[in-house]
């Protein structure tokens, strides 16, 4: 039976929504409007990681975004202290002014905020420029290349112990192989730190930043994010904010550290822990879609209520554990179930008279293709990449709604 059928004239689909990198973003606004979206996902990054948000600086930003015709549809992302993180230092401070960010930006009338609980590096990737069949350029996930970065250049003490002998052998002779250029580009893609990542690191620092999560284990990490939690989303219902937690990326230990929101189980034990709908799940399909226990659909079935923001996009995985990110709509990810799903999810938030049935989406991440491939980009956020995958995916979703 389609489930969508009875109304699905009714249903407005999911908002259509593009990140933007704020004014330094070589893709403007006036570029996002004319991609299609009507929502903006941006962030201050110019406040420091750990300081309110000043609720002028919001309203400033918000201005900016609503003269473009468009609206500031999510906060991507208030980026998590790491002493929050661990539970450390002064991370009662930066609770409260995470706290107070929410009040700013609940009165500003902005309703949702991203952000991630990934221990040091945000989200991590080996290759930027990973050349697909039809010439474009896609990022790459590679272990082997990790290993190599893990063993020989950032050195790490206990690495030897958590490689098999096998993947040490690859790792050494694909290590042989690399010249200065491929080695530093590597240190470079792990470490100076993704679009919206917000730190950067040496080798140096990153070495005692690891080492402070030596006496962290998966346990206690997840503790924090619930005591995170039990402080943060009673300041976000007074604000009227749903939260969303983005998955880890990829969801699954590196470098020896503790990873909390991976798998299903993960998210249900997030969500459970504080049981209130604006503590709610960022759906990346392409993150939770990696892990082949990650039954994507099974997941918005089960844990739709409380996904507050979708990212969509597709990966392909190989037998040895690496990954790419592939076109929007062909891979691993069943995109047309996904979608579905979410369709479904809209429904019945807007039939139980539920107000937040909104569902933001964004075209998460694109190839590196035709004109851009010349110019400087966001690795990931290329425009026509993106473009494409939006253009994709909103034709994907008026497929099923008028099916
Ligand atoms: C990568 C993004 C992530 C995400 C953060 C949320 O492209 O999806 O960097 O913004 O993890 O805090």
């Amino acid at each position: 039976m389609n489930m969508l059928a009875t109304s699905h004239h009714s249903l407005p689909g999911l908002e259509q929504t593009w990140r933007w990198f704020g004014p330094h973003d070589p893709v403007p606004l006036s570029h996002i409007r004319m991609a299609g979206a009507s929502g903006v996902v941006t962030a201050l990054h110019h406040i420091p990681n750990g300081e309110v948000w000043p609720i002028e600086e919001i309203i400033k930003r918000k201005q900016v975004i609503q003269d473009s015709g468009l609206s500031w549809s999510v906060v991507e992302s208030i980026p998590v202290h790491e002493d929050i993180k661990r539970r450390t230092g002064r991370y009662q401070e930066y609770i409260d002014n995470y706290k107070q960010s929410i009040q700013n930006l609940g009165k500003a009338g902005i309703d949702t905020i991203c952000y991630n609980f990934m221990p040091v590096l945000d989200w991590t990737r080996t290759n930027l420029a990973y050349p697909m069949p039809d010439g474009s350029l896609a990022l790459r996930f590679d272990l082997t290349e990790m290993a190599v970065f893990d063993l020989y250049l950032l050195k790490r003490t206990e690495a030897e112990t958590e490689y098999s002998s096998r993947q040490i052998e690859i790792a050494e002779s694909l290590f042989r192989a690399m010249d200065e250029d491929h080695k530093s580009r590597l240190i470079h893609n792990i470490l100076a730190g993704l679009p919206g990542a917000e730190e950067g690191y040496s080798l140096d620092l990153f070495r005692s930043a690891l080492d402070n999560y030596k006496t962290i284990d998966k346990e206690q990490f997840r503790n924090n994010l619930i005591a995170f939690l039990q402080q943060i989303i009673p300041a976000a219902e007074d604000a009227g904010v749903n939260m969303a937690i983005h998955p880890d990326d990829p969801p699954f230990p590196i470098l020896g550290m503790p990873r909390v929101v991976s798998t299903e189980e993960d998210a249900r034990i997030l969500i459970e822990a504080v049981d209130s709908p604006n503590n709610g799940l960022c759906f990346c399909t392409g993150s939770y879609g990696v892990r082949k226990d990650n039954d994507l659909v099974g997941m918005i079935n089960r844990l739709g209520h409380r996904i507050n923001f979708v990212h969509l996009r597709n990966i392909v995985r190989d037998d040895s554990g690496s990954l790419y990110e592939s076109d929007h709509l062909t891979g691993g990810v069943d995109m047309y179930n996904v979608m579905k799903s979410l369709l479904v999810e809209q429904q019945q938030r807007k039939q139980s008279g539920r107000l937040d049935y909104r569902m933001p989406m964004r075209p998460d991440h694109g190839h590196q293709m035709l004109d851009d491939m010349n110019k400087t980009v966001n690795p990931g956020y290329s425009a026509i990449g993106r473009l494409r995958g939006l253009a994709e995916l909103r034709g994907l979703e008026l497929g099923i709604r008028l099916s």
